[in-house]
């Protein structure tokens, strides 16, 4: 066996349960590729590199929250300019045990605040700035939202972690800003003490800094002494703006925590990286091994890591140290890092929380969800009730194993993540036996990665069905631990295969579970040519796409009926397959085996294919009038001119009779919302008559589509559509989509 350079002073013994053989083999968490190591050697060293101590009870905190609060909630911005007057930050209530108790009830592990974002602002009362917390009217100036903050995670049980913004801009802004002040390098003894603020704890440490490292040391010293036990400190790595050259001496900063927080981790750096997006995207294998050019435990600063493939074994065979690191998948429940409001900044809807939970817990890394509190001290409700709902899915799903009672490797059913079976034989296999069959879609592997590390390169679960065993599902690696989702199925013989490893896997955890499928809300959409789709309504949150389907992601055996006569659909009514042409009143709904989703309702005009705008008055750019008869309800029509009346004038393409029509107004915008207006009609395009008058009220509110009645059925071919007022006072028109009903 060739020599491996150990960076823990600890060798831990590996030793196989199942396997009377003690193999004796250190482990680290970083370990450097020797020139003369070979391929299997260097694939030898990655299946011993582990997790440390802190980095494997990091993981196991699975889901966590974040907290973006300061001048920015008041200011309703994402990134401040340093130049805030504190008494910007109007706060008056303040309600931490609020927001612990939502965390709890999502059934989060630990906290991490924002006690400094890039504006320089803190949050607590520090003794070395006047811009921040305590120049405020807030509690007479002595308040400390970290404090309460900590109070509360006391009372909860739950873990606190502090964001402390590298980036600094009321530092760089002031006149007597530190950041980038070119201040000479010196011995500087941390704390620096302040007169007549004396700190409990005694430790001090003699740095070799500038101006600005001191004063980040002396806040990491309050930080880190004053607040109960840290759990993570998180270094971001934007920065809006620099000065001066400034450099950050992380590996001062670095021995600084280790000593006063010897429990925490840190983002950023060494322990825990980026997941790579802001979005909630996770990747499909997410390997927490990772090659590094040089020594992680000696670097200062640590790049992005962002590329689909970072831990393959042709990754690896590149590296000059392997360093266990693992990821943690950041993103925030509302549309933005902080408050802006309650009606146009949008929340995450609880099955896409609940499917990133999903794929990052169940993809060997932690989700870190930002909950950032409004301008009252509070979590808005709406984000309370989808942490409840997301805490009680966890709960529901994860907290019944179906394979409680079943036989097979006692090690891995045990529930003991210290326990485990060593595969180092070929087949590399697991049966599980259950005393009557039971009905599951999903299935939970653990690897022991803190004795062991992460080994599974790809395996698959095989379910004995009508007598032959039948594969359900694959997937690459474990990890800390992999949830696999698949349709439901019912045996009482399950076989989970290893197909690849990095030298034998230890499986320390298998547990199955049954997620409750819940019917999603449906929409009805009509192409052009009259083809009528019925699909899972899309979810309306704007920021960061990840582009996943997350109601199909989480759910399956879900099944859409429909009706065409105005009736209640059942699960008799026909099942929906593939679009179909319709006019008129289509409903429908989503059924699950138990359940039955909210029934939607549409009534479909006359088909929209041969009409043609002939005149209107203006369209602003990308917003022709031609998108008021796309059948596209998220496209809009937006006159250019600025005052009434505006029209919009179209030939049906042939003389059509009817009674009504709607008007669908835009949601993306509450410009535009025609609140009274004239419906005109023409036989020959030139001369008009009016016919209707209309008035829709409570348009900016509510911008859903509005139906107009007539007094008796008009006969035409030509329609004209002319504004009175418009909602608010504003001064455009706007036309989602006209219909007209026979
Ligand atoms: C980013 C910052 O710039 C955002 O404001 C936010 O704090 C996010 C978590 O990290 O890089």
């Amino acid at each position: 066996m060739r020599k491996i350079v150990f960076y823990t002073v600890l060798a831990l013994t590996i030793v196989s349960c199942s396997n009377s053989m003690n193999t004796k083999v250190g482990v680290s968490s970083t370990v450097e590729i020797d020139t003369d190591d070979t391929k299997d050697s260097i694939i030898f060293k990655a299946a011993h590199i582990v997790p440390t101590k802190n980095q494997y009870e990091a993981l196991k905190n699975e889901f966590i929250a974040f907290i973006h609060f300061g001048p920015n909630t008041f200011t309703r911005m994402e990134w401040g300019n340093g130049f805030e007057d504190p008494s910007i930050f109007d706060l008056q209530n303040l309600d931490t045990d609020q927001w612990c108790k939502a965390m709890k009830d999502a059934e989060m592990k630990m906290v991490i605040l924002t006690v400094k974002h890039h504006d320089g602002f803190v949050l607590w009362q520090s003794r070395y700035t006047k811009h921040g917390i305590m120049s405020t009217d807030f509690e007479g100036g002595k308040g400390d939202v970290l404090k309460d903050l900590a109070a509360s995670c006391e009372k909860y049980g739950l873990k606190l972690g502090v964001y402390l913004s590298p980036a600094d801009l009321y530092q760089i802004e002031n006149e007597e800003g530190l950041y980038g002040n070119l201040s000479e390098y010196s011995d500087r003894v941390i704390p620096t003490p302040v007169e007549g603020r004396p700190f409990k704890n005694k430790t001090t440490f003699t740095f070799n800094v500038d101006d600005y490292n001191e004063y980040f040391l002396n806040q990491l010293f309050e930080l880190l002494t004053e607040y109960g036990p840290i759990h993570e400190v998180w270094f971001d790595g934007a920065h809006p703006k620099r000065k001066g050259g400034q450099e950050y001496n992380y590996i001062a900063w670095k021995e600084l925590i280790a000593t006063l927080a010897p429990e925490a981790v840190v983002f950023g750096k060494q322990d825990i990286r980026w997941g790579g997006n802001e979005a909630g995207a996770t990747r499909d294998t997410e390997w927490n091994v990772i090659p590094y050019s040089g020594n992680p435990l000696e670097m200062n600063s640590f790049a992005d890591i962002t590329g689909e493939d970072i831990g393959s074994r042709e990754k690896l065979y590149e590296a000059k140290y392997l360093h266990y690191q693992q990821a943690e998948i950041n993103t925030s429940i509302r549309e933005g890092w902080f408050y802006r409001d309650d009606d146009k900044q949008k929340v995450r809807s609880a099955d896409d929380v609940f499917d990133i939970y999903e794929r990052s817990v169940g993809g060997n890394a932690t989700f870190l969800l930002n909950i950032p509190p409004n301008r009252d001290g509070k979590f808005s409700s709406e984000d309370v009730q989808v942490l409840e709902e997301v805490g009680s899915r966890i709960r529901e799903t994860y907290g019944t194993n179906l394979f409680a009672d079943a036989s097979g490797v006692k090690s891995v059913l045990d529930a003991n993540p210290e326990t485990f079976e060593l595969l180092d034989k070929d087949p590399k296999e697991i049966l599980i036996e259950t005393k009557k069959p039971v009905t599951i879609n999903r299935l939970v592997l653990q690897e022991a990665i803190a004795t062991h590390s992460e080994r599974v390169e790809r395996h698959a679960l095989d379910v004995w069905l009508d007598g032959s065993w039948k594969e359900i599902v694959s997937a690459t690696n474990i990890g800390y631990k992999r949830i696999l989702r698949f349709p439901e199925t019912t045996s009482n013989k399950f076989r989970i295969r290893i197909l690849e490893s990095r030298l034998a896997p230890a499986i320390s955890n298998i547990s199955a579970h049954y997620y409750q499928p819940r019917p999603p809300q449906l929409s009805v959409t009509r192409s052009l040519d009259g083809l009528v789709s019925i699909q899972p309504k899309k979810h309306e949150f704007g920021w960061k796409p990840h582009g996943e389907d997350s109601s199909g992601n989480i759910n399956s055996g879900i099944e859409i009926r429909y009706t065409k006569d105005g009736s209640e659909p059942t699960k008799g009514s026909p099942l929906y397959e593939a679009p179909f042409s319709a006019t008129g009143t289509i409903k429908a709904a989503a059924f699950s085996k138990e359940e039955k989703g909210s029934t939607v309702s549409v009534n479909l005009g006359i088909l929209k294919k041969d009409w043609k705008v002939i005149a209107n008055s203006g369209s602003e750019s990308d917003h022709s009038a031609l998108l008021t008869i796309d059948e596209d309800p998220h496209t809009y029509w937006l006159s250019s001119k600025k005052e009434v009346p505006h029209y919009i004038e179209i030939d049906l393409g042939e003389e059509l009779i009817f009674n009504e029509f709607a008007y669908t107004p835009p949601t993306e915008t509450s410009d535009g919302m025609i609140e009274q207006g004239v419906l005109k009609v023409s036989n020959d395009g030139k001369t008009w008559k009016e016919v209707e008058r209309f008035e829709f009220g409570n348009l900016i509110n509510d911008p859903t589509p509005r139906t107009h009645f007539f007094q008796e059925a008009v006969r035409t071919r030509f329609v004209r559509i002319e504004s009175i007022t418009i909602a608010g006072g504003k001064k455009h028109a706007a036309i989602a989509e006209l219909d007209f009903f026979e």
